[in-house]
């Protein structure tokens, strides 16, 4: 007899703690439930930087650049948090790649003060030396962490930290997006330690490491939900060849 799979899935924005000044920071979540299914998962992201707890084997990394392109990331990420800590509104906006809508009304600045205070807050759980993968071309640059074992929360997880850039005229770095903790839950019925190992390399897997996993891109285990999901080559950087990595894309205001 065939079993039934029944998802249901759930997307929930958290404003309070990720919300990066100038450009849009979407939190999702999506859960799979059903009467016969034997495994169902959580992506989202959580603002608390994980510590590891129990080693988790990844692929080895590719195309780690030069320690110049990640001091001039890191840097623009420095003075982006620099000119958040000091409320520039003006200052924040050159080294943004995507404006706020509270940050681009007058009106609206104590709400923009109060997002500029959150991404602060963020800053202070990424630490340069956790973010030993460098992924670059001509048009932008990726800072990720390794994949981090946390089961703390209740659930077997995964975490890794994201820095996207997008490099502007004159090559100069713009902060697209950061998240210093995007998180990956295994909240399935398995509890052979083997299977859960697998299965959490399996969500956190970034085959062309464009900062979007495989099971994002092809749309499949918890990205189910078609506004969290891309259906982009999970080999291919760029799978409409215009130059801008689909993980970059991603995050471009729709
Ligand atoms: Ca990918
Ligand atoms: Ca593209």
């Amino acid at each position: 007899m065939a079993r039934r799979k029944t998802y249901s899935l759930v997307a929930l924005v958290i404003a309070a703690a990720i919300i990066v000044v100038y450009f849009v920071v979407s939190l999702r979540s999506a859960s799979r439930t059903g009467d016969v299914t034997t495994e169902s998962e959580v992506t989202s992201t959580s603002p608390a930087a994980p510590s590891a707890t129990t080693s988790i084997t990844f692929p080895p990394p590719k195309g780690s650049a030069a320690g110049a392109s990640k001091d001039r990331a890191w840097q623009t990420l420095q003075e982006y948090l620099t000119r958040a800590r000091a409320h520039d509104i003006a200052g924040l906006k050159e080294l943004s790649y995507q404006q706020s809508a509270a940050c681009a009304d007058p009106e609206k600045k104590e709400a923009c003060f109060g997002l500029m205070d959150d991404v602060v807050e963020l800053g202070k759980l990424m630490k340069e030396n956790d973010y030993v993968h460098v992924w670059e071309d001509g048009k932008q640059i990726i800072l990720a962490t390794a994949p981090v074992r946390n089961d703390s929360g209740g659930s077997p997880a995964v975490f890794r930290g994201f820095i996207y850039f997008v490099k502007g005229p004159s090559n100069v770095l713009k902060i697209l997006y950061f998240d210093p903790a995007q998180g990956w839950f295994y909240t399935g019925g398995q509890t052979d330690p083997d299977f859960v190992n697998r299965r959490l390399n399996s969500m956190v897997l970034d085959t062309d490491q464009d900062g979007l996993t495989d099971e994002q891109e092809l749309c499949t285990g918890s990205y189910l939900n078609e506004s969290d999901c891309t259906h982009t080559d999970q080999a291919v950087r760029d799978t409409d060849g215009d130059g801008w990595w689909d993980g970059v894309e991603f995050y471009f205001k729709k």
